[in-house]
């Protein structure tokens, strides 16, 4: 099983676009989670359009319960049709509680190991036989695609009629405790001979999906009329008293937000460097964790975010656009090790100057404190061997590598920022400092 949120999975999609082709010698389910509305992302992207690209058959749940059920479903399809399987969640099922029966543990054998090129060596006329043969899977899924009682029809009044997946389905039964509804738990590739027939027996069709227009965009491919949301729905989140003016055609009236913006804790050591940077007045291409919230008041000292990894790059890339700007680059320890060498390796086969600040707190802080590579501890609190960042950026080729803690060095950290920021040079500026927030540190 792979888990991630839905930007984890871009960050995936090399192996994943491959491993379509390759299918599994076991089962094989993507978890995924979507979060409509933002909650905690830097982009809504919505990962059913990944099964359709992908060609991998899509699993949603509506609740917590079928969210464990659906797994099981989910390793079976995947075996018995050699493909992973992507169950596709959103933030509403993850963050929700209900009873279940866990029922028994199924322990597969562990098949051998074998060499089986033609399955899992992808170079192009190997891959050129596996491209045919996930074609005709893509067909046997759509059969039980029909057949499956993950795709499920509850006749009521016959009326309306309503299609929806995932949570948007418990907020309909919500609003329209009496509607007939085809609910979608296996909303990828479409059965398209149930939704034939469930239009044909309800007076008016209406679809009901949270984000993209995925399922009406294919009812519309398939000629078949539905009544569809005005377009502002595919911004924000559903909620259960959004549903009957999406059905009635409206627009969709946010709430104001009256939530406090988040902020940095009080006393994290991330405040001290950004103040260095603040009284310098830099241009300061940001990246992915609690550092982020520097773009905010008071401190409004961070001017890019757009993926992991990116305080690195875009600090190179900016300065060729900008060669008088004082511009500088900050990433997390974390952030760093998982996607931030690689931009500073790039950055000294370039030849790039400027200030690269890694803020390590020692921990994964923003995520709620998971151990990283550099923390010298495991996923599960065990030691390991730690990785030396100073000796990795050395090892990459970088001018000059400070390790200065912001917080009890503080005027000294402030002199060495300015000295490095007008020197000619590429620099990283360990500012190490333990989170606040984590035991034991600090
Ligand atoms: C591509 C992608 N993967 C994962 C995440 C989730 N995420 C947000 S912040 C973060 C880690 C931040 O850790 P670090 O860089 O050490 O900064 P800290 O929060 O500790 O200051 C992760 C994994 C994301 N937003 N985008």
């Amino acid at each position: 099983m792979y888990a991630s949120k839905h930007v984890g999975l871009n960050v995936a999609m090399d192996p994943l676009m491959t491993a379509s082709y390759t299918g599994v010698t076991a089962g094989f389910v993507i978890v995924v989670c979507d979060d409509p509305g933002m909650h905690s992302s830097q982009n809504e992207q919505d990962t059913r359009w990944v099964g359709l690209y992908s060609k991998m058959p899509v699993l949603e749940p509506s609740n917590p319960r079928e969210a464990k059920e659906f797994v099981k479903e989910a390793f079976e399809i995947s075996e018995k049709f050699d493909t992973p399987v992507i169950l596709r969640m959103v933030t509403r099922v993850s963050h929700t509680k209900q009873d279940m029966d866990l029922g028994e543990r199924i322990v597969p054998e562990q098949p051998p190991l074998e060499k089986n090129p033609a399955k899992y060596v992808m170079v192009p006329k190997l891959a050129y036989k596996k491209h045919i043969l996930v074609e005709e899977r893509l067909n046997k899924l759509r059969e039980f695609a029909e057949k499956t009682s993950l795709n499920k029809v509850e006749m009521n009044d016959t009326k309306m009629g309503i299609i929806t997946s995932s949570m948007a389905y418990s907020y309909v039964k919500e609003a329209y405790p009496k509607a007939s509804i085809l609910k979608l738990g296996f909303s990828y590739p479409f059965c398209d001979e149930k939704i034939r027939k469930f239009a044909k027996s309800v007076d008016e069709l209406v679809v009901v999906e949270e984000l993209d227009p995925f399922i009406e965009t294919h009812i519309k491919a398939m000629g078949i009329e539905a009544k569809t949301k005005d377009p502002s729905f595919m911004i924000g989140e559903l909620r259960p008293e959004l549903i009957k003016p999406l059905i009635n055609g409206e627009k969709k009236v946010e709430k104001e937000n009256k939530d406090r913006p988040p902020r940095l804790c009080p006393g994290c050591p991330h405040f001290f460097s950004f103040n260095a940077m603040k009284k310098l007045d830099l241009f300061v291409a940001g990246d992915i964790g609690c550092y982020t919230l520097a773009c905010l008041p008071p401190l409004q000292t961070l001017h890019t975010t757009v993926c992991m990894g990116a305080g690195v790059t875009f600090n190179e890339g900016l300065r060729k656009a900008n060669p008088d700007a004082k511009i500088v680059g900050v990433v997390g320890d974390s952030t760093f090790v998982h996607s931030g060498v690689t931009g500073l390796i790039n950055a000294v086969y370039n030849n790039a100057k400027g200030v690269i600040f890694i803020l390590d707190n020692s921990i994964t802080a923003m995520t709620g404190g998971q151990q990283n590579p550099a923390t010298g501890m495991t996923i599960r609190n065990e030691k390991t061997k730690q990785l030396d960042l100073k000796a990795l950026c050395l090892a990459c080729g970088v001018d000059h590598v400070d390790v200065i803690d912001p917080v009890k060095e503080n005027k000294e950290f402030e002199a060495l920022v300015e000295k490095r920021v007008n020197q000619d040079a590429l620099s990283v500026i360990i500012a190490k400092h333990p989170c606040k927030l984590i035991k034991n540190l600090g």
